[in-house]
């Protein structure tokens, strides 16, 4: 079935997206010094003047984004998204509209200027996250009192939001024209229940959304953006959730989405939370992904020192095993129109059909309505799977080893192949 994609013919076009299927999201800032969560300034109640202390105890030693592309793009990621500023209002980039900054910290140097030049270096996609709320700002306003602002002087302060909209606009337009070429705008706005208010009320309007991404498209109008903005339109962002099948708007346009998903449920760096996800589980995750015609946005907490901690690097070492193996089964690929056997996934790309096995299979893999198949493979090794093809009830049956790795890919040519959208 052919149908057309939900996607504004102003934006960008997404098939380098839609190409590559897999991204590495970075959360960064002053909170990976506090270890615990990024939303740590509002959920411990740290007032704003305490919190802005560890801009001066910030000293990552560490950080190299040549490193974090490095490992990134070994693990076949192929776009990387960079906390600029999340909702404490930190900024990773010398802007010239705040004090509050790396470049005002021990590190000194403008991070973001040398994640983009080791992104270029290494070919990889540039992705710029942006938080539209903002703890920080002295005119973001807020439906309620806020440990954060709890002293006199804050309490009485008038807030403008319109000074707000100018300092977001203002430095968002530095984002897009100081760096060269930005590929993915991701904005994040949250609803989150979690929120303590920061959202409430708010939506497009209270930092004008539609003049941002204006602004934004005429400097880079091939720039693709993701749905949090609150126009309803972008890159669709489930977060921390799988859909059942591919994304479609109500009057049946294909989305395109992205899956964001955490190593261990907090998006900064904590080595308290030990509830990782498994290589394997990650591996599902993002087979299951692409299945569904996705692209997972696989995220990583570098450390206070600026370095990936073991945890994620045995992460990155196996997910590299494994997309070394079967990459083809990945890039490019997207939704089988064929019905999925049995405790596996499906992906397809043109005439090639990979049949992700999920769990080992009793010697026999169903697949329906095959056809007259002429061989089966590996993907990993290419050797041969026997095929037997039942004429009546186009059975595919294959004589396989008794056990293998799970995540096993199959490889066959299908007879009808897929039409991408
Ligand atoms: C937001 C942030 O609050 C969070 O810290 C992290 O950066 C994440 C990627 O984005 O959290 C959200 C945003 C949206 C939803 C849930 C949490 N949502 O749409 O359900």
């Amino acid at each position: 079935m052919t149908s057309t994609l939900d996607w504004p013919d102003r934006y960008g076009d997404p098939s380098w997206f839609l190409q590559d299927r897999f991204g590495m999201f970075i959360h960064w800032g002053l909170y990976a010094l506090k270890a615990k969560d990024e939303w740590v300034m509002t959920q411990d109640k740290i007032a704003k003047k305490e919190y802005e202390k560890l801009a001066n105890q910030f000293n990552p030693d560490l950080a190299d984004p040549y490193e974090w592309v490095a490992q990134a793009k070994q693990s076949g990621m192929k776009y990387i998204v960079l906390t600029t500023k999340h909702h404490d209002g930190f900024c990773l980039w010398d802007s010239a509209y705040t004090d509050y900054k790396i470049t005002n910290t021990a590190y000194g140097k403008d991070i973001v200027a040398e994640f983009v030049a080791a992104c270029r270096n290494e070919n990889i996609k540039i992705g710029f996250y942006h938080s539209l709320i903002d703890w920080h700002h002295e005119h973001y306003t807020i439906d309620g009192l806020h440990p954060q602002r709890d002293d006199e002087a804050e309490r009485s302060r008038e807030r403008d939001m319109v000074v707000y909209q100018t300092y977001l606009y203002n430095q968002i337009e530095e984002l897009v024209t100081k760096y060269g070429r930005i590929d993915y705008f991701w904005f994040d706005f949250s609803y989150d229940d979690r929120d303590w208010g920061w959202s409430k009320g708010k939506g497009p309007a209270d930092w004008q959304a539609e003049k941002l991404e204006n602004m934004i498209l005429n400097y880079q109008p091939h720039i693709l953006f993701n749905n949090r903005l609150g126009l309803d339109r972008g890159v669709y962002t489930p977060e921390q959730y799988q859909p059942t099948e591919p994304l479609y708007t109500d009057n049946g346009k294909k989305r395109i989405w992205e899956a964001c998903q955490t190593l261990n449920g907090t998006w900064c760096y904590n080595p308290t939370n030990l509830h990782y996800k498994s290589a394997e589980m990650l591996i599902k995750l993002l087979i299951d992904t692409v299945s569904k015609d996705g692209n997972l946005l696989l995220n990583f907490g570098p450390t206070a020192r600026g370095n990936f901690d073991s945890a994620s690097t045995d992460i990155l070492n196996a997910l590299q095993t494994w997309m070394n193996d079967h990459h083809d089964a990945i890039y490019g690929t997207g939704a089988s129109y064929m019905e999925c056997p049995q405790d596996c996934r499906l992906t397809q790309k043109g005439n090639r059909l990979f049949i992700h096995i999920f769990s080992w299979p009793f010697r026999t893999i169903h697949l329906k309505n095959l056809g007259n198949v002429k061989y089966a493979r590996f993907l990993h090794d290419h050797s041969e799977v026997p095929v037997v093809v039942y004429q009546d009830s186009n059975i595919f049956h294959h004589d396989m080893p008794v056990v293998a790795k799970n995540e096993t890919v199959l490889e066959l040519p299908v007879i009808k192949p897929k039409v991408t959208v």
